[in-house]
Formats: structure tokens, sequence, C-alpha cells
């Protein structure tokens, strides 16, 4: 664990953004199984200390655009359960208003936040423009993208961080390095096994951090940050971790050998925290017991309330269509 700063009361803040995102997803793949859910459904396992960690190092006013497995930075960034939910089922009340039930486009501009574009690394230069509108409008405001592993082996990655490194955008941009891209193993699409190194090639600072520590992820995501803030330009975080179950729901990843999953079970960023508070003396089990059962209750709740609320109205299909 790192040697940031942190009140014991922010530290049980990331706990409770973690395992309200373990939650959701397990109770997410769990309406899959069950034919409740209706389009496509990405499992988070694995990759909650990083959506918690960076989103947590934000202001309100800057910008994020997550993707496709950044549950936790949209519940930390205020798109409620049970609008996510709403999504997921196709329900008007969701954030897409039933056009997308899927944890894709859940834009809400009101939180700063740009929803996924489904089209991989297509955030990235639309992160870029926003961080520009920043500099443009003398606004000490930073954005924030994140892409995966088989994202910054697409042309988009390097056009960015070329165009964001020459006009010294305030931009970062974390990989969210999970070992896969579908099935494909990095070794497979890369020579390089650090996804960080290519920052050498824009003249931008290259990070590699531990994926499933939570509070290193927000100790580096902070640094770069409050430096792309300061005028300090853009930083590339890769923070590796591993995909934990396939890539979408329907995917049983067999692909993926037993023992490289074990290896990584051993260090689960939610039990790892979980671990590390107790030891530490911040909280013991009865609190982090509370706090489970806490999120239970809120997406009990949010799947509930999305159940019962009503699918769009077939007369406002052409709703947001422009051309
Ligand atoms: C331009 C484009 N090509 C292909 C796809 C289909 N696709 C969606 S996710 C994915 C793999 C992504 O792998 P990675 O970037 O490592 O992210 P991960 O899913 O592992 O988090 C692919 C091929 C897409 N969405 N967009
Ligand atoms: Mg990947």
């Amino acid at each position: 664990m790192s040697t940031i700063s942190l009140t014991n009361e922010q530290r049980l803040e990331l706990y409770y953004w973690m395992i309200l995102t373990r939650v959701f997803d397990e109770n997410m793949v769990a309406l899959w199984k069950q034919g409740r859910g209706v389009g496509g459904t990405f499992s988070q396992r694995g990759h909650e200390a990083i959506s918690v960690g960076a989103a947590y190092a934000l202001g309100p006013d800057d910008v994020i655009a997550p993707m496709h497995r950044d549950l936790g930075a949209y519940l930390l960034r205020g798109i409620t359960p049970q609008r996510i939910f709403g999504n997921l089922l196709g329900r008007a009340s969701g954030v897409s208003g039933g056009r997308d039930a899927n944890l894709h486009g859940m834009g809400d501009l009101n939180l700063n936040i740009i929803g996924f574009i489904s089209h991989l690394t297509h955030s990235l230069p639309v992160s870029l423009g926003v961080a520009m509108s920043f500099l443009y409008r003398n606004e000490a405001r930073v954005a924030l993208t994140f892409t995966g592993d088989g994202g910054s082996s697409a042309g988009l990655f390097h056009e960015t961080l070329n165009m964001a490194a020459v006009w010294n955008a305030p931009l970062v941009v974390i990989v969210e390095n999970n070992q896969y891209a579908y099935s494909t193993p990095l070794n497979q699409q890369m020579k390089s096994p650090n996804i960080a190194d290519h920052a050498a090639a824009y003249a931008i600072p290259g990070v590699i951090v531990d994926g499933n520590d939570v509070e290193a992820v927000y100790a580096v995501t902070r640094e770069a940050v409050e430096r792309a803030r300061q005028g300090g330009g853009p930083t590339l975080i890769e923070a590796k971790t591993m995909r934990m179950l396939g890539h979408a729901i329907h995917d049983g990843a067999e692909y993926v050998p037993r023992e490289l999953l074990a290896a990584w079970e051993a260090r689960d960023p939610v039990q790892r925290y979980r671990t590390f508070l107790c030891e530490n003396g911040i909280t013991d089990e009865d609190e982090l017991a509370e706090l489970t059962q806490r999120a239970e209750v809120e997406i009990t709740d949010a799947i509930a309330r999305a159940e019962a609320s009503p699918l769009p109205d077939p007369a406002t299909v052409l709703d947001g269509v422009y051309a």
C-alpha cells in the first residue's frame, strides 16, 4: 500500500465505493443469468480499485470519460445504482432513456461525465477536445479518460497522446491493462510488457501502478491530475490488473489459464483493501460487514425500483435522433 495521506473517513469511503461496485456487479451478472437483463453485460470484477481510485482523485469540475469497466467511476461521480440498472434493463428511467441497455453511453454532463463511446478509443480524442476547451477558456480543470490494453494498440490512442503532448493538454489517460483484449493476451498484440513505456515516445510521464491497490491508484492519479491542473501537461498511467471473468458475460473465458486467475484472485482489490483496513486498525470486520450490508440494501432496492419502472414510450423512439 502507498503512503499518501488519506483520512480514515476517506478510506472507508473508498471501501464503500468498491464494495458497492462489487455488489452491483455480482447482482448484474446474476440478473443476466436469470434472463432478466436486456443488453450486453461486462463484469467489473478486478477493476474496482482502478475506477474508484482514479475517480476519487478528481475535483467536481473535472471531466471524466469512463470505459466499459468503470462502473465504480459512474457510481462515485453520482449516477445512482437505480439509474444504471434502469439502463441495463432498458427502462425509460435509465441514463440513456432505455436506448442503450448496457454500461455504454451513460453520460451525464450535469455530473461532468462523458458516457463510454463504444467504438474503442474514441473517448480519448473526445477527452482531449474537452481538455483543450479548458485550456482555451483558461479554466483550471482536467479531463481524465480510460482505455484498455487492447485499445492502447489502436491508432487513436497514439494520435491522441501525441497531440495532447504537443498541446500540453490537461489530460490524464489511464490504460486498464487487464492482460486480455477479448481472447487476445497482451503478448500476442504488443512486444513491450509495459504500456506505460509508450509515454517516452510522446515525451510525457508514463507511470505504472498496481491496479489492485486502490490507494496507489488514487495517489498516482492525484499526482497526474494536479500536474495537469498546474500546466504540466498530460500523463499516461498504466494500471495493471486482471479481467477476472470473460470479456462479457456470454464469454466463459476458457482460454485464460486457471493458474493465472488463481494468482490474481489472491490479490483481489476489494479483499485486499479489507485486510489492509483491518490490519492497520482503521476499522474492523464488524464495520466492514455493516458497509457491505448497506451496499446490498442499496443495490437490491435499486434493482426493484428499476424493474418496476416503465419501458420507454414507443412514441419517443426518434427523440435524440439528429439525422
Ligand atoms: C473500434 C472497435 N473495434 C472493436 C470493438 C469490439 N470490442 C469491444 S471491447 C473489445 C476488446 C477490448 O479490449 P481492451 O481494450 O483490452 O479492454 P477490456 O475489455 O479488456 O477491458 C473489442 C474488440 C469495438 N468496440 N470498437
Ligand atoms: Mg483488456
